[in-house]
């Protein structure tokens, strides 16, 4: 298994492409999509707003993924997901974050791309609780990874300390038993 975790600034690392924590409307906001769009420069919210709506505000729904280049970004590309608000957990947000991973996964795989940086979708603003978040991101990208050759690099992105040492355990906890 091959699955990195990495503190810091998701901004910075030069893969082939970094995965936006975005809202349906795909034209920016706080967060790390804020962060994104002030690194990739004006571009990045030129090429969003090309993108079709499939109704009004919605480029792109919840738990799917849009595809733009990376503009001035070290990373070549910036896939746009829309991960759930947490209500109660009761409202399909586990199966919906499980989504976002694995559209994300399967867009790259198709683009062959070789390497892909996830942040902490839905944990900031939207306010799924990291632990279980983090479960869902070990698993997930440890599934595909087991059956899929590409991408062959992926690296969840923790912004502080406290999320490195959660995404360790989650991915020593969903590994095969020793
Ligand atoms: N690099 C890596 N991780 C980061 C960075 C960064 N530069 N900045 C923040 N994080 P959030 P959401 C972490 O709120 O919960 C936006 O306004 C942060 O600590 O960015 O999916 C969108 O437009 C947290 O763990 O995304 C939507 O409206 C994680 O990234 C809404 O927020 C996600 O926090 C989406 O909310």
């Amino acid at each position: 298994m091959n699955i990195e975790v990495w503190q810091g600034d998701i901004t910075e690392l030069a893969v082939d492409v970094i995965v936006n924590a975005a809202n349906e409307t795909l034209l920016g906001g706080g967060g790390v999509d804020g962060a994104i769009h002030r690194a990739a420069g004006p571009g990045l919210l030129r090429e969003c707003e090309q993108l079709p709506e499939l109704r009004p505000g919605v480029r792109c729904p919840t738990g799917e993924v849009r595809a733009t280049g990376g503009h001035d970004l070290p990373a070549r590309h910036v896939f746009h997901t829309v991960g759930p608000v947490w209500r109660d957990g009761r409202h399909d947000e586990a199966a919906l974050l499980a989504n976002c991973y694995w559209q994300s996964l399967r867009l790259a795989e198709q683009m062959g791309l070789e390497s892909i940086a996830f942040p902490a979708i839905s944990c900031g603003v939207y306010g799924y609780p990291l632990h279980q978040a983090a479960v869902i991101a070990a698993t997930e990208t440890m599934t595909w990874q087991k059956s899929h050759a590409r991408p062959s690099r992926i690296v969840l992105v923790a912004y502080n300390a406290a999320a490195f040492k959660i995404y360790q355990q989650a991915l020593a906890n969903a590994g095969p038993a020793p």
